[in-house]
């Protein structure tokens, strides 16, 4: 069996993707700002936990917590050197408050970068464990299997979920949720995560899926 790596206090921040006109000095290929490694994108509705789970996952305070939902408004990417990939900070989607300007959906910024990225293995897509995906989480898993990019669930911040019962039933409830709107697929087959951020309940187990992903 392979073994969990160890955490990493040597994770760096890379690069703010804010304009598609940084695309091109970003990507040439398969390498992101010279570095080839696997991309990793982090994606789920504003104050799921995104940032906050990228904090565990490297072992390091790098990935800025919002104190308002809606902060992140542009992609920001750090290395993971441990793991050897690169995972990708994305702005959260579902947040009413933030003007239709400001926003970057899958046609803007996101849209694009995910047009021209070569090498991402894995979209996880984050989903609050006490509520059901919303439409725009349904919009979001779409739009990444539209394109063929692996999914996998992540339910954040378990620690608001007092049992195990709770979580069975709310797996239960999202997966039917997904089936109906997708169909069966092995993205909610092989890879649905619980963790928190708070307790760091599931990290690691989450932390050895990554590292087997993309390795093949
Ligand atoms: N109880 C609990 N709270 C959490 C957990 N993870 C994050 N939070 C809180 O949820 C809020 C949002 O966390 P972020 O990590 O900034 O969320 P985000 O998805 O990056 O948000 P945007 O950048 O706005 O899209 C913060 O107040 C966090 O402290 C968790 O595991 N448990
Ligand atoms: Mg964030």
């Amino acid at each position: 069996m392979a073994s969990i790596p160890s955490r990493s206090l040597d994770a760096e921040f890379l690069f703010t993707l804010a304009d598609t006109a940084q695309l091109p000095s970003l990507l040439k290929g398969k390498y992101l700002k010279g570095h080839g490694e696997p991309r990793i994108a982090m994606v789920g509705r504003s104050n799921v936990g995104k940032s906050s789970l990228i904090n565990s996952l490297l072992g390091k305070r790098l990935a800025r917590i919002s104190t308002q939902p809606g902060k992140t408004r542009a992609i920001h990417f750090y290395h993971w050197k441990k793991l050897k990939r690169i995972i990708a900070d994305f702005p959260g989607y579902g947040f009413a408050k933030v003007s239709k300007a400001e926003r970057q959906d899958w046609s803007g910024l996101i849209g694009a970068y995910l047009e021209q990225e070569e090498n991402l293995s894995i979209a996880l897509v984050l989903l609050d464990s006490r509520h059901g995906p919303t439409e725009s989480d349904l919009e979001a898993i779409g739009f990444l299997m539209g394109k063929n990019i692996p999914v996998a669930l992540v339910f954040t911040k378990t620690d608001t979920l007092k049992t195990q019962a709770l979580r069975i039933s709310r797996k239960r409830e999202v997966v039917k949720v997904l089936h109906e709107n997708f169909g069966d697929s092995e993205n909610w087959e092989k890879g649905v995560f619980w963790v928190s951020s708070k307790t760091e309940d599931g990290i690691k187990s989450l932390i050895q899926f990554l590292a087997s992903e993309g390795d093949s």
